[in-house]
């Protein structure tokens, strides 16, 4: 038996992983709760929805992907791209719009992005990257790689066309996808009850013949060896899962929502208790793999490395204006738009008037 199935069979991860997994979220936590605070000093623009609480379901489902994997996920994205291996400094610096950030401070929060590292995006549009994750999916499967696809999605998404649309292809076209649907009970300030006809979530999937299951969010081994699971089935089968974490969402729906007038005091109280750090926590005290002394300087470790990524992201330079429409277009662009200069009813000309030499 391979050590990867001996620790399958277990379902407990080996104790220095167990530890990596734990700083993985705690560096999460650490990073939101600095962001919250950095964008309440005015360093960061736009939009900026923080994933505290979910930090299980995020570092639960990438960590136990390979290299070849890839990832996609909504807008709720920096504990994505931290979980991806990301370096903080430039998910910040992304963050503050500067030109070290993960997408070059062209993005901001939503639009995270690290290719080196697989990760596909950080997308705005509700559902919208559902399909242009099948489209990758096919992508691996049309040149033979071995890899498979992890696509995180909201609760709230899986009412929308696409995800239907998705899951359809992903079946019919046997894809090495795996979608990981982040429950964390609202969709901005909706109830799933009030919003999705179907509540449990993960039996959607049987509308397409899709395997799917549900597990405890907020348990970061369960989520790990669930999703490893799902994982491999997704490489070596080439068959879809749908995995769906059950978490909550500690702080409001963006920055800008308090998360207070649509959820009671005592609902957040409730998933407080179960904080996926401190549960993890305590089940590596009890296993004598960390103690008090070490928690503490694990904690102190990541807070001084969050503390350094914003100094760094604070001192980087802002993006070059004229970078704006690079990677928004292919090559050739600017034979596409004197095309429609000529005949766009819309005002065109206007519009591209100034790429023209
Ligand atoms: C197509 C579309 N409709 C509406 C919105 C506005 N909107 C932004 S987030 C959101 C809620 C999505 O909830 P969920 O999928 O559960 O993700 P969560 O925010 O909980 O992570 C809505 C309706 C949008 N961005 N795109
Ligand atoms: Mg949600």
């Amino acid at each position: 038996m391979s050590k990867a199935e001996k620790a399958q069979e277990a379902r407990t991860l080996a104790p220095e992983h167990a530890l990596a997994v734990l700083r993985g979220m705690i560096l999460i936590r650490r990073f939101e709760e600095r962001a919250e605070e950095q964008y309440t000093r005015a360093r960061i623009g736009g939009y900026c929805h923080l994933a505290i609480g979910e930090e299980a379901s995020n570092v639960g489902a990438i960590d136990p992907l390979t290299d070849d994997d890839y990832v996609f996920t909504s807008y709720r994205d920096h504990g994505t791209a931290l979980a991806v291996g990301s370096p903080p400094a430039a998910v910040m610096a992304e963050l503050f719009g500067r030109a070290t950030g993960v997408a070059g401070g062209y993005g901001g929060s939503m639009h995270m992005l690290d290719v080196e590292r697989h990760f596909l995006g950080g997308w705005g549009i509700v559902g919208g990257h559902l399909p242009i994750a099948v489209g990758a999916a096919l992508a691996l499967d049309y040149r033979d790689e071995s890899a498979a696809e992890l696509c995180q999605l909201g609760d709230g998404a899986t009412n929308t066309g696409a995800f239907h649309e998705a899951l359809n292809l992903a079946e019919i076209w046997n894809l090495p996808i795996v979608f990981q649907v982040i429950n964390n009970q609202y969709g901005m300030g909706t109830n799933v009850e009030q919003a999705s006809a179907e509540p449990e979530i993960y039996k959607r999937a049987a509308a397409y013949r899709i395997h799917g299951e549900r597990v405890d969010g907020n348990d970061v081994e369960e989520v790990w060896f669930a999703t490893d699971r799902l994982m491999r089935r997704a490489r070596d089968e080439r068959k879809p899962a749908l995995i769906e974490t059950m978490t909550y969402r500690w702080r409001g729906h963006s920055v800008a929502d308090a998360g207070k007038v649509y959820r009671s005091p005592d609902e957040v109280e409730a998933w407080k208790e179960r904080d996926p750090i401190v549960r993890y926590a305590a089940i590596l005290m009890d296993r004598g793999v960390l103690d008090e002394e070490a928690l503490a300087a694990m904690r102190k470790d990541v807070a001084q490395e969050i503390s350094e990524a914003i100094s760094e992201a604070a001192s980087a330079p802002v993006p070059d204006p004229d970078g704006l429409y690079t990677h928004v277009y292919a090559p050739g662009w600017e034979e596409q738009f004197v095309h429609m200069d000529q005949a766009g009813p819309f005002g065109e000309r206007e519009g591209t008037k100034h790429w023209r030499k």
